[in-house]
């Protein structure tokens, strides 16, 4: 198969295949979450071509790879860098009874992430909620979920960011955490196929779970805790105009964070960023 099959865009640079996608389709192709794999040397966003593929009606399971985006995408629209050596990629589903909560495809996808990186690179994750996996005290991955509509319905487009074999000098100077790479943490590289076969089979597992219901997604805020980085320190977390100083308690039944403010008072907050991780001081 071609990586053209489907979707013919406009690039300068030719779209070879590596070998390990073509390896990696062979090792994940039956799951409902990576039914067909399209990989590109360069696109704008990947979030952006899942987008024009949902239009076109693609099939459930649809991902794209690519090797480096001009116009990477984080959260409202800030900046995502995507040199070489990462693995961009996003997703295409189409949850059934409507089930479009972006909160727990979020959660899912940040567990399967910190598995992967646990079990293949061998190194501790953390997940900073919502959105980042942590190591060693840098940013190595983040998530951008979206809702779109398309032909079938709602789509959800699941987009991940794993700054894997990057070069340090190619990351970008951050204000928060500051951006890593798996493989200078670890000091060799790191096999994107095992990695992404590991991560595609921990993510179907989560996905599944996710879509069995209140009891699969009891078991996926487990499984969230043990990776949670906050819960019990006091937080800063801003959200659109508001901000919100408290404890970290836990993370509801929808995926939103429980914070019990200064004053004792509970918000739950659906997203946002969470500007400072502290000690609760007696
Ligand atoms: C995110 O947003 O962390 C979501 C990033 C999702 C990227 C993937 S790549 C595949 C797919 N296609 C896309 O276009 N996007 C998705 P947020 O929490 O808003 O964090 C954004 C911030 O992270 C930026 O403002 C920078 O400070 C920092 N940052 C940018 N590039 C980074 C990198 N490569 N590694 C670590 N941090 C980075």
């Amino acid at each position: 198969m071609t990586s053209h099959s489907r979707y013919e865009r406009d690039l300068s640079l030719p779209d070879i295949e590596p070998e390990w996608v073509s390896g990696l389709r062979k090792k994940v192709g039956h799951l409902r979450v990576a039914k067909e794999i399209f990989y590109y040397r360069q696109v704008d966003s990947t979030n952006l071509l899942a987008r024009e593929l949902v239009q076109q009606d693609t099939i459930n399971g649809t991902v794209i790879i690519s090797g480096t985006q001009t116009s990477g995408r984080g959260r409202l629209g800030r900046e995502w860098t995507s040199p070489p050596g990462g693995i961009w990629v996003s997703l295409v589903l189409y949850p059934p009874h409507q089930q479009t909560d972006l909160s727990f495809i979020t959660i899912s996808a940040s567990v399967a992430v910190a598995r992967t990186v646990e079990k293949v690179v061998g190194l501790k994750a953390e997940i900073k909620w919502p959105n980042d996996i942590i190591s060693e005290g840098s940013k190595v991955c983040g998530i951008l979920c979206e809702l779109v509509s398309g032909p079938s319905g709602w789509a959800i487009i699941v987009g991940i960011g794993m700054n894997l074999n990057v070069e340090s000098e190619d990351l970008p100077l951050t204000e928060t955490y500051p951006a890593g790479s798996l493989k200078v943490l670890l000091g060799r590289r790191i096999s994107e196929e095992r990695f992404m076969e590991s991560f595609f089979h921990d993510f179907n597992e989560c996905y599944s779970d996710f879509l069995k219901g209140s009891q699969g997604k009891t078991k996926l805020l487990d499984q969230w805790r043990r990776y949670a980085n906050m819960l019990g320190k006091k937080i800063i977390v801003k959200f659109g105009e508001k901000q919100v100083e408290g404890i970290a308690k836990d993370v509801d039944e929808k995926g939103y964070l429980v914070v019990e403010g200064l004053d004792g008072t509970t918000t739950r907050v659906m997203a946002g960023d969470v500007l400072r991780i502290g000690i609760v001081e007696d």
